[in-house]
């Protein structure tokens, strides 16, 4: 290890200290000083750049991807998005993971569980299913839903139409902490239980079975249909005016503790009103957003994104941005502010 030239310092003190430096690298030490001011910054130093990914882009190459393999051969057939600061990572921020899932009519993604977590939010297509430990649910464009860490799940297609979903995950999360395991199911596809379909009547009325003990920190609602989400966010754009910076902004919630719906992974849906000109706003939790309905811009820096139905696109961890919207705009986004909030890290501003 070569000491940095210090101004200063006299170049026989330069040579004492390489040598010294080169003497403990050899044990595996280091000296801080060299690096201090690299790894405790001022402000967060994110190898995340803003990107946009369009669906007109990658929508025919998940077509392709469809002819080249199938559900069952690929186990999951995905096409990750990768951040361009982060290439090669399998990471679309630095602690999250995004990918566009493709299942084709009658295909099955078989069976497995891990200790990540993942949401599914569906940008194409009309009736494909998950399997959530024997808990079966049909989704829909804009259905948010949950597989929480270690449930089996399989998906499978009995609609006539592909289908699409962003795959969000805290994939590089438990990486970091390496806690990672997996597991194939036995069979490739679960039979589903006789109350399939009464997740929503059981946790997603403000009420839940009396017998119910929560076991887990995800919300045991996992299935979140755009239809009311949407109807939530049109009655309070009625009722009151946008926020300044985010306009109508929901996050979901586990309905037994009003907390996250998932602990590593905070999901969220606004609605920009038609004209809305967002103030510029920054946090801390890199974010991924995908668009619902309507068209507009995010502004990040000098980097200008304009997005359109099914678009995703990322903005990086303290950088400020701005949303404006042309129509009334629907954007769903996930974030890690949950680990952040639960380690008291997580911060906002609102530059002027
Ligand atoms: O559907 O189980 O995009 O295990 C990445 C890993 C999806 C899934 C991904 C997975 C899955």
């Amino acid at each position: 290890m070569t000491a940095a030239v210090v101004r200063g310092v006299a170049p026989s003190a330069q040579a004492d200290r390489a040598a010294f430096y080169g003497r403990i690298d050899a044990g595996h030490c280091a000296p801080l000083w060299e690096v201090l001011h690299g790894v405790v910054t001022r402000t967060p130093k994110t190898p995340c750049l803003p990107h946009l990914w369009s669906w007109d882009t990658v929508w025919p190459w998940l077509q392709e991807s469809g002819r080249l393999i199938t559900a069952r051969e690929a186990e999951r057939r995905v096409i990750v998005l990768e951040n361009p600061g982060l290439r090669g990572q399998t990471r679309v921020t630095h602690s999250l993971y995004a990918g566009l899932q493709l299942i084709l009519p009658g295909e099955v993604a078989p069976s497995h569980r891990h200790s990540q977590s993942a949401l599914r939010f569906i940008l194409q297509g009309d009736g494909a299913y998950t399997t959530v430990d024997g808990e079966r649910v049909t989704m829909h464009v804009g259905d948010f839903v949950i597989t929480p860490s270690w449930t089996f799940h399989d998906h499978g297609n009995l609609s006539s139409e592909p289908m699409v979903w962003l795959d969000g995950l805290d994939l590089p999360i438990v990486e970091l902490l390496d806690a990672q395991f997996r597991e194939d199911g036995a069979q490739e596809t679960q039979v589903p239980h006789a109350h399939a379909g009464s997740n929503l009547a059981r946790f997603g009325q403000t009420l839940k079975p009396v017998e119910h003990v929560s076991r887990s920190r995800t919300s045991p609602l996992f299935w979140y249909p755009y239809d009311r989400t949407r109807e939530a966010l049109h009655t309070l754009a009625r009722a009151e005016g946008p926020h300044a910076c985010w306009g109508h902004k929901l996050q979901y919630t586990n309905p037994l503790t009003g907390g996250w719906a998932m602990p590593t992974i905070g999901t969220f849906m606004q609605l920009l009103p038609g004209g809305f000109r967002g103030a510029a706003y920054r946090a801390t939790d890199s974010t991924v957003y995908a668009v619902v309905e309507g068209r507009g811009r995010c502004t990040v820096g000098d980097h200008e994104m304009a997005f359109g139905p099914r678009d995703v696109f990322v903005c990086p961890s303290w950088m400020p941005y701005q949303l404006e919207a042309d129509e009334d705009t629907v954007l769903f986004s996930y974030s890690d502010r949950p680990v952040q909030q639960a380690l008291d890290l997580w911060r906002e501003s609102f530059p002027t």
